[in-house]
């Protein structure tokens, strides 16, 4: 009614001012982006804290992280850094929802203290990784350049060089030199032995002109794949891997032992897979994972020692019911790597159980483990008797490997490998007469012996791999003391090779050597753990004896074990240059471990296997070592 009574022009004037009032609010509500946000940031203003009042303590904390401690240890756990960047890119293999590259550990370093500089530093990161082809290799597979172990540009003319798209993409090659080359002619001598005759079963013996048969699953070829990778021996590679595709069948009726077959099938199936990025070893590396799962099934979960692969049964030695303590605890690293390429957890689950049920046992001694382990009681058996060498060795290496492998969260194992080795420094450490070379001995009911297996020589290399990874310098001095002890077992020998024991003298006797060898011990299995242990020592500290001790030993191979027709042979005598006592056997780890580590050895190029990505399994199989979370 009373609209009605107003005039046209009042009206108007009305309109007008209610349009352009509504107008006003549209207007300054888009202007807000996101109007609820003004709220949020006004009670975040509001949440200010107050000044404090004497005696007045808010009944709920704040939920926000504590700031670190200036002298937290920041680099071993970024995740707890304040100014952690975002996750840098990574690059993947195999199934999507894995990843195997390291983090961009130089960013990661340059940004740490400079939050600015974050998202510049990894978007430049990200440019460059996108920048970055994959490389089709020689070996017909994709590889990752950050990835790849391209072995350097081979220099005879019968391997190939790599293809332009290699040239231009990777860093420089370093060049093979003269030692490098004289391993890959060992190597080629030792296939062609293979080759010849026993190709496609366990191991040559090259005196006969056959074979030996162990699991009857072509071991050393296995074994061998991933030393022809990294030497560049493509054709050779290409055969083998026919091989695997046409021949290799593990739907067998046959015993195999848990621990043999996981560090040198399983594992140079699963390193080869990671460096020819070739599915074909991954599918077989699953199927023999599989068949070895029997194993667990036992009341104590530790497992059993042997496996028939093709019934899918298990059960312990024949006369015991006890495993070995270092079988059961060094297949850890090669379950977990399956795991992490399958995404079925039941093979970590296992091997994970093992190690926590083993943290828990009593009947250590300063961390020092027994050498049998009760598959009933999963108790430990024949308590009191110590030593770093045969049934117990790989324990403590896979303690520190599998930290390494981890991204060194898992603290257990982390404890347990430091107080061993402490353990390792009360009560085995001894030096001996009249060169006082440090030694690693064994304890039987609190009796010192003074005896040490040459397989006792893989513990300066763990040593030297833990103080790169931030462990006390304390084990880096112990490792070079210990590896100049085993370069001593092989060069005041006869032949300059190893025994396979010796016992060291505790007293001073005119004439008399540190080292003295019992005539049951003199033979020479063709072992790689000295070899192995100086390549550690040179990538760690670039000291060139290392590579001539390594070279000296080389040489003493040729001379006394290698058979003219092809191959090389364990001896029995290292003692008598002029008739050493061929054995007629050349074992599996001899091209498995021995001449790949001679190989890293001679090699300047850090890159060829980084430490920082890749941690070895007990059988040199190289696997890469997971991205910390
Ligand atoms: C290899 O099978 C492995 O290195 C294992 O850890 C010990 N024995 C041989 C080599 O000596």
């Amino acid at each position: 009614k009373k609209w009605k009574q107003l005039s046209r022009l009042q009206r108007s004037v009305i309109i007008f001012l209610f349009a352009f009032l509504v107008v006003c609010g549209v207007i300054s509500y888009t202007s807000m982006e996101e109007p609820w946000k003004s709220l949020t940031s006004k009670r975040l203003d509001d949440q200010k804290p107050e000044p404090e009042i004497p005696g007045l303590k808010l009944a709920n904390p704040a939920v926000l992280p504590a700031p670190q401690k200036a002298d937290a240890n920041l680099g071993d756990y970024p995740e707890l850094s304040p100014q952690r960047p975002p996750k840098p890119p990574h690059i993947r293999r195999g199934p999507s929802n894995l990843q195997i590259k390291a983090p961009r550990r130089d960013v990661w370093l340059k940004t740490r203290h400079d939050p600015s500089r974050v998202t510049e530093e990894l978007l430049q990161a990200d440019k460059e990784e996108k920048t970055e082809k994959s490389v089709i290799s020689w070996r017909g597979a994709v590889i990752e350049p950050d990835q790849s172990t391209e072995p350097p540009s081979p220099k005879t003319k019968d391997l190939e060089k790599p293809s332009s798209v290699e040239a231009e993409d990777q860093k420089e090659p370093v060049p093979i030199n003269e030692r490098q080359l004289a391993v890959i002619e060992a190597f080629r001598h030792a296939w062609k032995g293979y080759k010849d005759f026993a190709w496609g079963h366990d191991e040559l013996k090259p005196l006969s002109k056959s074979y030996s048969e162990w699991f009857g699953l072509g071991l050393t070829l296995i074994d061998a794949l991933d030393t022809m990778w990294i030497l560049g021996l493509k054709e050779e590679f290409e055969e083998a891997r026919k091989w695997v595709a046409n021949d290799l069948v593990f739907d067998k009726n046959v015993d195999v032992n848990l621990f043999e077959s996981t560090i040198r099938i399983l594992g140079g199936l699963l390193s080869t897979y990671h460096l020819s990025g070739d599915s074909l070893f991954l599918e077989k590396a699953k199927d023999i994972g599989n068949r070895l799962m029997p194993a667990f099934k036992t009341p104590s979960k530790i497992p059993y020692s042997d496996v028939n692969i093709g019934r899918g049964t298990a059960h312990p030695p024949r006369w015991t019911s006890d495993s070995t303590v270092a079988e059961v605890t060094s297949i850890q690293l090669e379950f977990r790597e399956l795991t992490r390429l399958t995404g079925d957890e039941k093979f970590q689950k296992a091997v994970d159980e093992v190690m926590k049920h083993v943290h828990t046992l009593s009947g250590k001694n300063d961390g020092l483990v027994p050498m049998f382990i009760n598959t009933n009681s999963g108790q430990f058996t024949h308590l009191g008797v110590y030593t770093l060498g045969a049934r117990a060795d790989s324990y403590y290496e896979y303690l520190l490997k599998q930290w390494i492998q981890g991204g060194k969260k898992e603290n257990e194992l982390l404890e347990d490998y430091m107080r061993a080795i402490e353990g390792v420094k009360k009560h085995l450490l001894q030096r001996s007469q009249p060169r006082k070379l440090t030694f690693v001995g064994e304890l039987a009911h609190g009796h010192f012996s003074a005896k040490m297996d040459h397989l006792v020589c893989f513990l300066p290399g763990t040593l030297a791999l833990g103080a790169h990874n931030g462990l006390t310098a304390d084990h880096m001095k112990l490792a070079e003391a210990l590896i100049k002890t085993c370069y001593q077992m092989y060069s005041q020998v006869e032949t300059g090779l190893s025994p396979e024991i010796v016992h060291f003298n505790l007293h001073a006797q005119k004439g008399q050597k540190d080292v003295e060898i019992k005539p049951a011990d003199r033979h020479n299995l063709l072992r790689p753990e000295t070899v192995e242990s100086l390549f550690y020592m040179y990538r760690f500290t670039g000291d060139k004896k290392y590579q001539d001790w390594g070279w000296e030993i080389l040489q003493n191979f040729n001379k006394y074990t290698r058979v003219p027709t092809g191959g090389y042979t364990s001896i029995n005598n290292v003692q008598n240059p002029s008739n050493p006592e061929p054995r007629d056997k050349m074992e599996s780890f001899f091209l498995g471990e021995t001449l790949k580590y001679m190989f890293l050895l001679f090699s300047d190029d850090i890159d060829l296997i980084n430490l920082d990505k890749y941690v070895f399994n007990t059988e040199a199989h190289p696997l890469p070592i997971w991205v910390p979370a």
